[in-house]
């Protein structure tokens, strides 16, 4: 038996990383359940797991056994509502690649991806790529969101592709660590990740999106070797981590300032919205709340997608 971890899932087939520099082709044989986790795909990226070499074939594995996961990610199966689709396992943190430029990333979307690290108890980082292309007005937005979220306990990078600003800072902060690439199409991934290991050559430049075509493009999460330790999980076509099986009532438990506030609401199933006595609302009014994370907050309670 072999210990690898895998770097690769097509839904068949896996590629699995062993001695940290070979790449294997392993399946699966039979059912694989898996207790508790009502997903559609048994093995994800970043998954550990044990192989063997199998007889009489050339040189493919089986895959015998998973370990435990320490986290993973998942998000609403596009096929089955009630289901979810795992994306990755085993990871230390994850990125979320934004841009003020094109495609520009919402605030909403910013929020919603927070959110998710937090449920899934991930440590994020925000990036904020293309600044060379940034004008007055973008860049003062910019200032203003880095120290916001940076408040907020999450970790900012300022970086671009072309004029290399940043990429050494993006370098230490993924040194050693298993790290997941997130963002809209188009805001630099690859062209990131390229830049922070040259071997990669990953493809960049995919501008025209499949969404506005309707085609729905089947694309894999990939993780990749950059240093020794050093990991990371590209995922190109996956365009929202999504917020899955999170309640109503527990939503603002993922927003940390809130969650830091709410102990102080007169009733302890206030949703923050207009009852009486809620510190949330008065720390809104006396401003030490950002009104872009309450607008947030509030938009993802009223989206009936978000919940069970
Ligand atoms: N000006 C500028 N262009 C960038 C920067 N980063 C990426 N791009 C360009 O943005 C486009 C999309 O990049 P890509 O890496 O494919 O994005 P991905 O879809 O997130 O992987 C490409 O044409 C890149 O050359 C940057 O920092 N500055
Ligand atoms: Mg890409
Ligand atoms: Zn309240």
């Amino acid at each position: 038996m072999i210990e690898g971890i895998v770097v690769k899932s097509t839904g068949s087939w896996y590629e699995v990383l062993i001695d940290r520099s070979t790449r294997i082709k392993a399946r699966l044989r039979g059912k694989f359940k898996i207790k508790d986790l009502n997903v559609t795909n048994p093995i994800a990226v970043g998954d550990k797991v044990l192989c063997q070499l199998e007889l009489g074939e050339e040189g493919t594995y089986v895959i015998h056994e998973i370990f435990p996961r320490e986290n993973y990610i998942i998000r609403k199966s596009v096929h089955k509502a009630k289901q979810g689709h795992l994306i990755a396992a085993n990871i230390d943190q994850m990125a979320l690649i934004v841009t003020l430029y094109q495609p520009r990333t919402s605030l909403g979307f910013i929020d919603r991806f927070l959110v998710s690290a937090e449920a899934f108890r991930i440590p994020a980082i925000i990036v904020f790529n293309k600044v060379d292309l940034y004008n007055e007005e973008e860049l003062e937005t910019l200032n203003k969101l880095s120290i916001l979220y940076t408040s907020l306990g999450y970790q900012c990078v300022v970086t671009s592709v072309v004029q290399d600003i940043g990429i050494t800072e993006l370098k230490l902060k993924i040194a050693d660590k298993i790290t997941l690439f997130s963002g809209h199409s188009g805001v630099g991934k690859s062209s990131l990740l390229n830049l922070i290991d040259v071997r990669l050559d990953l493809r960049t430049a995919e501008v025209s999106t499949f969404a506005d075509k309707g085609v729905h493009t089947t694309t894999f999460a990939e993780m990749f070797t950059t240093a020794k330790d050093t990991y990371v999980i590209d995922t190109p076509g996956i365009k929202e981590l999504g917020i899955f099986e999170i309640g109503q009532e527990e939503l603002a438990h993922y927003f940390p300032e809130m969650l830091a506030l709410m102990g102080d609401c007169k009733f302890n199933n206030c949703r923050h919205i207009n009852e009486p006595g809620c510190a949330v609302i008065s720390a809104l009014k006396q401003g030490s709340l950002s009104p872009t994370r309450y607008q947030s907050y509030i938009s993802m309670l009223n989206n009936e997608d978000n919940y069970r």
